[in-house]
């Protein structure tokens, strides 16, 4: 029943595959089929959003890794534009499992999703997740996130509340990545966001007599 197989190899689970023999180079890639990491950043264009409406629109999303379970294996968080964020749950050898639904991760609809990063926030011992907010968009749906660790469910699993306001940290503005570090070093992590042009590209460039210029 070659059919039945074809789909069973299409839909295996996350590390059904074999691993990829060591060839005696410095790192070996390894596919999706096997990592369980099934990610893309897809962007739909519309006559209304697109890269000249939206300069930012081809800017990416992000990535961030860190123990978000306290068992020594990172995970991976990723983000895309449209899509939002995706937790990847580590559960050795190179397995990881998308757990974002039951880490209560969520997208805001129609919001458009930039850079991420981790950092233990309210000092815990638990990573926390900040995401970021950009976009043609109104100013409400641009505020960051910031998911605070709530420990593990019963089935091993991080979840996360989102309480970036309570945190005085749903800023609005159009940011692309932020940090978290000690500036003042009075032993608390402070908070660095990078923000990006707003401007289309129709009207974000000037002509000069040697061609276009951004400005
Ligand atoms: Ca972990
Ligand atoms: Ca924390
Ligand atoms: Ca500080």
């Amino acid at each position: 029943m070659p059919a039945i197989c074809l789909v069973a190899a299409c839909s295996g689970a996350a590390g059904s595959a074999a691993a990829p023999a060591a060839d005696g180079r410095l790192f070996t890639l390894l596919p999706s089929s096997y990592t369980g990491v099934r990610f893309e950043n897809r962007l739909t264009e519309t006559n209304d959003l697109n890269v000249f409406t939206y300069r930012n629109f081809y800017n990416g999303g992000g990535v961030a890794i860190g123990d978000l379970t306290g068992d020594g294996l990172p995970e991976i968080v990723l983000t895309s534009n449209q899509g939002g964020p995706r937790l990847y749950l580590n559960e050795g050898k190179f397995h990881f499992r998308d757990v974002t639904d039951e880490a209560r991760l969520r997208n805001k609809e129609g919001s458009w999703t930039t850079g991420v990063t981790l950092a233990d926030v309210n000092g815990d011992g638990l990573l926390d997740i900040y995401i970021c907010k950009a976009g043609k968009v109104p100013g409400a749906l641009r505020a960051n996130e910031l998911w605070i660790n709530q420990g593990l469910d019963a089935h091993g699993v991080p979840t996360f509340v989102e309480m970036a306001a309570a945190y005085g940290v749903a800023d609005t503005g159009y940011s692309t990545q932020a940090l978290f570090f000690d500036y003042d070093r009075d032993g608390d992590l402070d908070l660095f966001v990078i923000t990006c042009a707003t401007r289309s590209a129709a009207t974000g460039c000037t002509a000069t007599t040697g061609g276009t210029s951004w400005t």
